[in-house]
């Protein structure tokens, strides 16, 4: 039975694994690299230990350390959270070695998963649907030429070790093959280390559509239905929402079939995710396989009513899962939205520095998985992401009510953040509809730019300013004229001339 879990993480994942922890009665250790000792998943662990310098590569992604640390304080088991070394084969596999329990996958579903032309064999030998495409690397210009030939453009070539749209290239015409080809190839050996490449036909305007999974070390494997993930920008999601408004129910349960047979596929045990490419007729495609817990997994979490980290912890101690497939249902709707700290207004430029205040939007249907706290100073080392805000409604329109109030509610200065961008995008006709695909945000740019006397928190304090001014003088020479002109509702005054947001 595990009793004490190592944390390989930051900022708020650390605390979210560690917070299940807590109410399993386990105990936690975190870790922190020079730039993290003032950080809150420091001081929410039971206990801490520095693990080296600012730059993840000298503390987060230091496998050996981490294992040292584990030994020392007694863990007996490691979470890795999401990004670092959570989909890192080798990491899994050291763990092993040493009898500690990684909270994951083996090596093997790692390593399958990972090289994406074994993972989309895998798939089809699974019965999976796949993007029509090539099964084996590809050895020369000509044999890429007669490849797409047969498949027909446009095509994107992409590279096995790559995902999450690193080492892609887009062919619209057989001009430029060659160029696609060798630049695929050249990136993909820098980034990776393994120049080998696929083709894939091009899905055009797709939905990103993901299933999570759960399996257990007994063959069971049950899917907890999809997050809708399309509101990306440059391959970052933005928001995220169960359920997806374009599936059927008819496709859902195929898709979720599917799911299931694409972790079987791999013995896969722990939480994942299936990702999928949908396209307009709702014809579905497996992308890749994510091996870790997701950033947006509470959506899941609320809609389902399953405590991920919780059942990867069962899972972990080899417990069968607690529920069948036809236990599991959803229930309303979730939508999640994630702050940064950068200027959506400026090109999205991370905006670092110490937060100087900081309200938390609370109430019925609200969370917020944060690690920030006031003085706290944001470092540059790492995601400048500062929480992850997950509302909850009975129908989509309640959750995006909900949502938009929730954003209101959240007040942080010190730092720029995304919160006026997101509130944008939640007032877009295409989202207020759900008729989006992943070209969302570039299509609806002019509903995405900064609105001059709406967002702008500055305007709105020097209106205030000036109105009380007015109100001080008027008081002093004709103070009947108030109660005329406000009422006793001078709020409401203030929001008709547009100076408070609603
Ligand atoms: C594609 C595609 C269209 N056709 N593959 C981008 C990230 C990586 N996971 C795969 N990606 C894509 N693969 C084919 N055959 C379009 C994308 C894509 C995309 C996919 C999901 C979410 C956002 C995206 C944004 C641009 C391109």
């Amino acid at each position: 039975m595990i009793k004490k879990v190592l944390v390989a993480n930051r900022g708020e994942i650390a605390i979210r694994i560690m917070r299940s922890c807590r109410e399993m009665g386990i105990r936690t250790i975190g870790v922190f690299s020079e730039a993290d000792r003032s950080s809150m998943h420091v001081r929410y662990a039971d206990e801490a230990y520095f693990i080296g310098p600012s730059p993840s590569v000298d503390s987060y992604l230091k496998i050996e350390k981490i294992i040292e640390v584990a030994k020392t304080s007694g863990a007996d088991a490691i979470h890795p959270g999401y990004g670092f070394l959570s989909e890192n084969a080798n990491f899994s596999a050291r763990c092993q070695e040493e009898g500690i329990i990684f909270i994951g996958p083996d090596a093997h579903a790692i390593n399958t998963m990972g090289d994406k032309i074994t993972a989309r064999k895998t798939m089809i030998a699974a019965g999976v649907p796949v993007v029509p495409g090539t099964t084996e690397p590809i050895k020369d210009l000509k044999k890429a030429v007669e490849v797409i030939r047969e498949i027909g453009l446009p095509v994107m070539i992409k590279a096995s070790a790559g995902g999450g749209g690193k080492g892609m290239r887009l062919v619209k015409e057989e001009s430029q093959i060659l160029d696609a080809v060798s630049s695929a190839r050249s990136e993909a050996k820098a980034a990776f280390g393994d120049d080998a490449v696929y083709i894939e036909k091009y899905i055009d305007s797709p939905h990103h559509i993901e299933f999570q999974i759960l399996g257990d070390k007994h063959g069971h494997v049950v899917h907890l239905f999809e997050r809708e993930c399309s509101v990306q920008r440059r391959h970052q999601k933005v928001v995220e929402e169960t359920p997806s408004p374009i599936i059927t129910s008819k496709v859902r349960a195929e898709m979720g079939e599917a799911a299931v047979a694409a972790a079987k596929a791999v013995n896969y045990h722990g939480a994942g995710t299936i990702e999928f490419i949908v396209d307009d007729n709702l014809n579905y495609y497996f992308l890749e396989m994510n091996t870790r817990l997701q950033v947006e997994h509470p959506v899941t979490e609320r809609v389902v009513g399953v405590d991920l980290v919780k059942q990867q912890i069962n899972i972990s101690n080899g417990f069968e899962l607690a529920f069948k497939q036809e236990d599991l249902k959803q229930h309303g709707h979730a939508i999640e939205v994630r702050i940064y700290a950068e200027d959506s207004d400026n090109n999205f430029m991370p905006s670092p520095g110490i937060i100087k205040h900081i309200t938390e939007p609370l109430g019925l249907g609200v969370r917020h998985d944060g690690y920030v706290y006031e003085g706290y100073e944001i470092p540059i080392y790492y995601d400048p992401m500062i929480s992850k805000l997950i509302v909850w409604g009975e129908t989509r329109s309640e959750a995006i009510a909900r949502m938009k109030r929730a954003l209101y509610n959240y007040k942080i200065t010190g730092v720029k953040t995304s919160i006026p961008y997101l509130s944008r995008i939640l007032e877009v006709p295409a989202f207020v509809e759900g008729r989006y695909n992943t070209h969302f945000i570039e299509e609806n740019q002019q509903y995405l730019m900064p609105r001059k006397n709406c967002d702008g928190q500055c305007e709105d304090v020097a209106i205030i300013t000036a109105f009380f001014d007015y109100i001080t003088k008027l008081e002093k020479i004709q103070p009947q004229a108030i109660t005329k002109e406000l009422g006793n509702n001078w709020k409401d005054f203030g929001r008709k001339r547009s100076i408070l947001r609603l």
